[in-house]
């Protein structure tokens, strides 16, 4: 039964063709993944209807016993998952949990150190058009030029030279392991902070598949709706909860403030009003499954299935960015296929299959051209799709880049994609 068919039937049949879309395409963007119906269901329920600025105990509303009861419910389910000592669910995004962390550590003209976007960093670590780059000094290190991942040297000279405040490490299209415990040596030797990005692969190190940032980082951000594969937010957390003993904020009450005191109010009155309390939920409904034996299993999949596919395509002649990969991301370089990044994204849509095109290391092109495509296992897997269908997808990829202007492939591709499809159903709830 739906409300909205008979209320706002224009948004209805909207939704239906998204449903349909999601339903009948090979959805390839490594930032996305369908969450459960359980987790639906929270982040469209009653929830949305609860003003509660503020944390569970110090809100500036009443009624708020039952939505503290579910943050408290999120915070401790996420503290349980990732083994930290502080936990803020709070963030609307990745986005501002990095801002509330730049808030809290950084003044406004700080140096910081993160990835280049076009070496696999993301748009708040330090790119000019984000007020990453606007309010802070960014130096952005890049990865090599032979390995395609991070080049220690040059985070060593650069972290020297400049003396950030902070390092940040991670980003949205590294396709390997984070090395947290590198990082934490260099940031230990310039006496900086090190702050972990885990939006991407955030489930992988949930599920222990890939190395945790617990023991090496001050501060960790995450989205949860990636690998995480939660309701779209934010999370920020600590492994160890700490003095503010940097003297950034003079003590008013005598006592010093704890960096979770100035996280939690950098986000809350910092830059968020009335937190999302439907959302909350879900995020604990997801940390909930996360925490669960079979999440370990799904997680293992995503890997081996971005392997199995990396593998593919090197059979294929594509030029895999690092030779291949250790997590979710495969990053192709089409330099040698003779189209953009932008081109191939265009073709295998109307294919149906959706990729995004991304900026590879060193890239000639823009950012809106670029010669590159990111590929990514986290939802094709949660359809229970397995590395036999990697092969295929991988081969239907090839079918399109060899061939993006014939309409009469692309309907093959299509065909073949609807069929896969049609074998795993996301929501076998939903009517299809
Ligand atoms: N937009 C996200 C991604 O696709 O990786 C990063 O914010």
């Amino acid at each position: 039964m739906s409300y909205i068919k008979h209320s706002d039937p224009e948004l209805y049949d909207i939704i239906q063709r998204e449903e349909e879309r999601e339903h009948n395409t090979l959805e390839l963007i490594a930032s996305e993944n369908f969450t459960s119906p359980a987790i639906l269901e929270a982040a469209g329920g009653i929830m949305t209807n609860k003003y509660a600025e503020g944390y569970p105990g110090k809100r500036y509303y009443g009624g708020c016993v039952h939505v503290d009861e579910a943050e408290n419910l999120a915070v401790d389910r996420l503290k349980s998952l990732f083994k930290v000592e502080y936990g803020n669910v709070q963030p609307h995004s990745g986005s501002q949990a990095n801002m509330a962390v730049f808030m809290t550590f950084l003044s406004v003209g700080d140096t910081v150190m993160g990835l280049d976007l076009a070496h696999g960093g993301h748009l708040t670590h330090g790119s000019p058009v984000n007020f990453s780059g606007q309010l802070y000094n960014f130096v952005n290190y890049q990865v090599d030029k032979n390995t395609g991942r991070v080049d220690f040297d040059n985070v060593r000279a650069l972290a020297k030279e400049h003396k950030p405040k902070m390092i940040i490490c991670g980003g949205s299209a590294y396709p390997r392991f984070v090395e947290f415990e590198i990082f934490h040596e260099i940031a230990a030797e310039i006496g900086a902070f090190l702050m972990a990005d885990i939006a991407h692969p955030s489930g992988l190190i949930a599920a222990g598949v890939h190395p945790s940032p617990v023991p090496y980082c001050d501060v960790i951000t995450s989205t949860t709706h990636k690998t995480l594969r939660g309701p779209r937010g934010g999370i920020i957390m600590m492994g160890k909860d700490k003095e503010n003993n940097w003297g950034k904020i003079a003590p008013k009450s005598g006592r010093t403030k704890m960096i979770s005191e100035l996280l939690d109010s950098a986000v809350m009155p910092g830059m968020q009003g009335g937190p999302l309390m439907h959302i909350i939920s879900a995020k604990a409904i997801a940390f909930g499954e996360a925490n669960k034996g079979d999440f370990k299993v799904y997680a293992n999949k995503i890997v081996e299935n971005a392997k199995v596919m990396a593998q593919e395509f090197i059979e294929m002649d594509y030029n895999i960015v690092s030779g291949g990969t250790d997590t979710h991301i495969v990053l192709i370089d089409l330099t040698n296929k003779n189209i953009s990044g932008k081109a191939a994204e265009k073709a295998l849509e109307k294919a149906g299959i959706t990729v995004n095109k991304n900026m590879v290391p060193f890239d000639k092109r823009s950012p809106f051209v670029t010669s590159g495509i990111r590929v990514g296992t986290p939802a094709i897997t949660t359809r229970n799709m397995g590395t036999q269908e990697m092969k295929k997808v991988a081969q239907l990829i090839d079918m399109v880049i060899n061939n993006p202007d014939s309409d009469d492939n692309l309907k093959k591709v299509k065909l073949n994609v609807k069929d896969l499809c049609e074998s795993y159903p996301i929501y076998k709830e939903f009517s299809h």
